[in-house]
């Protein structure tokens, strides 16, 4: 067990230091964990993963993701945590040996490895941590004053679903630019790819975002659209609330996106639901909550505790999938 084969949580690591680590467990562990690359990003990166399990044909999938957005840390780090927990605990905790026999289970930390280097230049350019595109390059609209061009796509605004519809912007110097296509970009065409390619035993799939300590579910471009199966999963997502607030008292609340946030198209959880019918496809806003002014910067004492709590949360689904 070498270097880098263990990180210590309840810190930000580079993307460098992230992809080594997870190297490093696959081949460690061989027996539970297997590398696999979603895609390459536009600066050239490798998009990793983690796939959890012995996979045999009749096993139902788990995909969870972190980092389309770049500023988001916490979810990138609560991401790690549940790699880092799966990987130490998979001798001692009848849950976790639960979910490794019985579950396959993807785990992607950051699916937007450009904008995350990108944020992590703020030492030299403070404006950079509060990116939240990818880096893809400038793309120029008139914007009613001048041509204004800009680089970076707001990748979960680029997917085949209700495309610049709404809470969207055809901008590409704006914060939720969509992009000039559905999967345009190198990043969401490749993770649509890989989420496609499990079509049929992907029961579950999980973004993590922050912030606003929220648990959306689909669909989110108009009031009062569902799914028909809006009760399973309205239901299963009370109860993870229910259970992530046990730990610490931290209050979520759940719904649709214009039932507790916004309207918006374009969303990864949205097109996973319509296009590849996922039984549960949630997107996890984590801490803090939406009354905080800037909560991308979260203090690091919080990491940990914001990593156990949503996982928490995030194993009810998981024991839904396992059990069922
Ligand atoms: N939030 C999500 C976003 O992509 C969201 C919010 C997700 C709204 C799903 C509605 C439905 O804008 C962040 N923090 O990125
Ligand atoms: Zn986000």
């Amino acid at each position: 067990v070498g270097f880098h084969s263990r990180l210590r949580m309840g810190e930000y690591y580079s993307y460098s230091v992230i992809s080594t680590w997870l190297q490093r467990i696959a081949e460690n562990m061989s027996d539970i964990a297997q590398l696999i690359k979603v895609g390459t990003t536009v600066e050239g990166r490798d998009i990793l993963g983690l796939k959890f399990g012995k996979d045999t044909p009749d096993k139902k999938v788990v995909v969870i993701d972190a980092g389309i957005h770049a500023r988001e840390w916490a979810a990138i780090h609560t991401a790690s945590y549940f790699i880092n927990l799966i990987v130490n605990s998979r001798e001692t905790d009848p849950q976790i040996q639960n979910y490794l026999d019985n579950i396959v289970l993807y785990i992607i930390p950051v699916l937007n490895p450009d904008g995350y280097e990108y944020t992590r230049t703020d030492k030299t350019n403070p404006r950079a941590r509060m990116w939240r595109k990818s880096r893809s390059p400038k793309a120029c609209a008139f914007d009613g004053v001048r041509n204004s061009c800009c680089m970076g796509v707001d990748l979960n605004r680029n997917f085949d679903f209700r495309f610049s519809e709404i809470g969207a912007s055809r901008y590409p110097c704006s914060e939720i630019y969509h992009g000039p296509s559905a999967f345009s970009e190198p990043e969401s065409k490749a993770y649509a790819q890989f989420l496609t390619s499990l079509k049929g035993r992907l029961e579950a799939y999980i973004t993590l975002h922050s912030y606003s300590q929220l648990w959306i579910y689909s669909y989110s471009h108009r009031k009062f659209t569902y799914a028909p199966d809006i009760e399973e999963t309205r239901r299963v997502a009370a109860k993870a609330v229910q259970e992530l607030g046990r730990m610490y008292g931290t209050k979520y609340r759940h719904g649709t996106g214009p039932e507790i946030i916004y309207a918006f198209s374009g969303g990864s959880t949205d097109w996973a639901k319509e296009t590849l019918k996922i039984k549960y496809s949630y997107t996890i806003e984590l801490r803090p909550g939406y009354e905080e002014w800037n909560g991308f910067v979260l203090d690091k004492n919080q990491l940990v505790p914001t990593a156990k709590e949503t996982w928490a949360g995030v194993t009810v689904v998981l024991d839904e999938v396992a059990n069922q």
